[in-house]
């Protein structure tokens, strides 16, 4: 049961007097020293979602995904593996800076007061982690935290972040219409290889695809995941893959080191012909890239996923005879200029934008038959709505070819990560949809030439001072600090550029595109000039 006396006298004490702790857009993540009194505190916070959801299983992922090995990081997952309701951030934030029994009492009888939380509902809690040397002892933290507040916890052990997801919705929807798998990482497995191979039938296989894992959790899983798929239909290579040595997680390697860098890892001898890509630590982040003959590298990054995937099932849909389903893709600024004219002008699809954050983009994409959604670092996926998928199943087929449209349709659903954006799931994903169409990377890439871009870091004094509007496309405050941005851009041919506060770190962000390289890189010297 729910011990007041409990949660009181085990709280664990700050670690570091004055350290301010916020549950931001990936919920709580710092230097891993400073996260053991923020884990107790998760594991009530996690206790008190379920009792308000009547029982539903609630998920707890500790990773700092692509940060460096000393942070980690802690969120939560809400019953269908979407991100915690945003409207309870503020009171895990409460909760968190809470440092001692009363003040942690108080912050929670506010919350169930706010919530008119049933404290005599049982609570039922899952938790799983990444490679880093910190999650044991944040587990521990986090089991005393669910033992005080009387939840049943079960410990998923190590796995991906998408993982996680997937089991907490397969936990909540067994048994019902709409159940997701088998809540097991081998029914993960099983469902992923089983669609894959119908969505490929017939098609030869391409060639190997090497997969930088970040050295992170990415790379035991897709190694367990290889074991349930057919060696004829998909050839893989794993390298940076070494989760056992310190240090080794995210240095120099990853989805976004390349995508930052524009370049591929060190690691990696990589010469035209060879298709790749990384994934970030916790493997819910992909990006894929190449070089050509003359050595130059390419990035495929989110939106050439989006771009693939959005061209594909339109097309597919339209096969199908079953073209009353939309299909509709969501951005954020960072989206190329080539890649939002590309699927607006070429592909006729409505395109969204919001701002920054998977929340944001999930619950846009939740709005179309079809969402497809995809930060340009890589981060998305595929939402499928409950009539479009009702659509797909009961289609019924009057040619051979709309019959293998309509399977292949249904084996995308089965495939796509429905809860969030999923490295594994995605790579898949883009793997069958060059197979069908038997593409090399060159050819995915010729829908369209992005832009010159480049993002600066900017550190300011106050980064809270910058307010925005538009999906953080224009400034609201500073007053006046627009306008100067919008004469500056209109110098530059093709020009783009916004500033925006990090929600991740004490910085202002910077990112500018333009129709060259040396007017892009003016151009956003000269933004960043007047934000500082
Ligand atoms: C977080 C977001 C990611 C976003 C990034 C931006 C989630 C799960 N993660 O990592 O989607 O791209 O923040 O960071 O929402 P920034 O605010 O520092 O630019
Ligand atoms: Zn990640």
């Amino acid at each position: 049961s729910f011990d007041t006396v409990a949660i009181k006298n085990n709280i664990i004490a700050h670690e570091k007097q004055g350290f301010v702790y916020t549950y931001g857009t990936a919920g709580f993540r710092s230097n891993a020293e400073v996260l053991g009194s923020v884990m107790y505190k998760v594991g009530i916070l996690a206790a008190l979602r379920s009792k308000k959801l009547n029982g539903s299983t609630i998920g707890v992922m500790i990773t700092a995904s692509h940060n460096p090995e000393e942070d980690n990081g802690v969120k939560l997952v809400d019953p269908r593996g979407e991100m915690l309701e945003q409207s309870w951030e503020v009171y895990a934030t409460k909760l968190a800076n809470a440092n001692d029994g009363e003040t942690l009492l108080s912050a929670i009888d506010e919350i169930v007061a706010q919530y008119k939380i049933d404290l005599d509902i049982p609570a039922n809690v899952i938790y799983a982690y990444d490679t880093r040397p910190s999650c044991p002892h944040l587990v521990k933290c986090l089991e005393q935290g669910l033992e005080a507040a009387g939840a049943k916890g079960t410990n998923f052990g190590l796995k991906t972040t998408p993982m996680l997801h997937y089991l907490v919705r397969c936990i909540n929807t067994a048994g019902t219409n709409d159940a997701y798998g088998e809540p097991t990482e081998e029914g993960y497995y099983k469902k992923l290889t089983a669609a894959f191979a119908t969505a490929v039938k017939g098609k030869p296989r391409l060639s190997t695809l090497h997969v930088d894992c970040a050295n992170g959790v990415g790379a035991p899983k897709l190694r367990e995941l290889l074991k349930f798929m057919a060696s004829d239909i998909l050839s893989v290579d794993i390298v940076n893959e070494d989760t056992a040595t310190l240090g080794q997680l995210n240095k120099n390697c990853g989805a976004d080191y390349v995508k930052t860098n524009q370049r591929a890892p060190p690691s990696i001898t990589i010469t035209a012909g060879d298709r790749c890509c990384s994934y970030d630590g916790d493997a819910d982040r992909i990006v894929f890239y190449y070089v050509t003959e003359d050595g130059t590298f390419r990035l495929l990054d989110g939106d050439k996923i989006a771009g693939l995937a959005a061209i594909f099932i339109t097309e597919l849909v339209q096969e199908a005879g079953i073209d009353s389903i939309k299909v509709g893709v969501v951005q954020t600024a960072y989206a190329n200029g080539s890649s939002t004219n590309y699927l607006t002008k070429v592909l006729s699809v409505p395109v969204s934008c919001v701002s920054t954050g998977v929340k944001h983009l999930h619950h846009e994409a939740e709005k179309y038959d079809v969402g497809v959604y995809f930060e340009a670092n890589g981060h998305g996926t595929v939402l499928f709505s409950p009539d479009a998928l009702n659509t797909i199943k009961t289609a019924e087929a009057k040619t051979p070819a709309q019959k293998q449209a309509i399977a292949q349709l249904s084996a995308l659903t089965e495939l796509i990560n429905q809860t969030v954006g999923d490295a594994i799931s995605d790579m898949l994903l883009v793997e069958a949809i060059l197979t069908s169409r038997q593409w090399s990377f060159e050819e995915w890439d010729q829908a369209y030439t992005d832009l010159p871009n480049r993002l600066v870091k900017v550190v300011v004094s106050d980064r809270h001072i910058f307010k925005t509007t538009n999906a953080e496309r224009q400034l609201v405050e500073p007053a006046g600090l627009q306008a100067e941005i919008d004469s500056l851009v209109a110098k530059y041919s093709n020009g783009r550029s916004f500033v925006r506060a990090s929600g991740t770190e004490d910085a202002v962000r910077v990112y500018a595109e333009a129709a060259t390289r040396a007017e892009t890189d003016d151009l956003a010297f000269k933004v960043a000039q007047l934000v500082y």
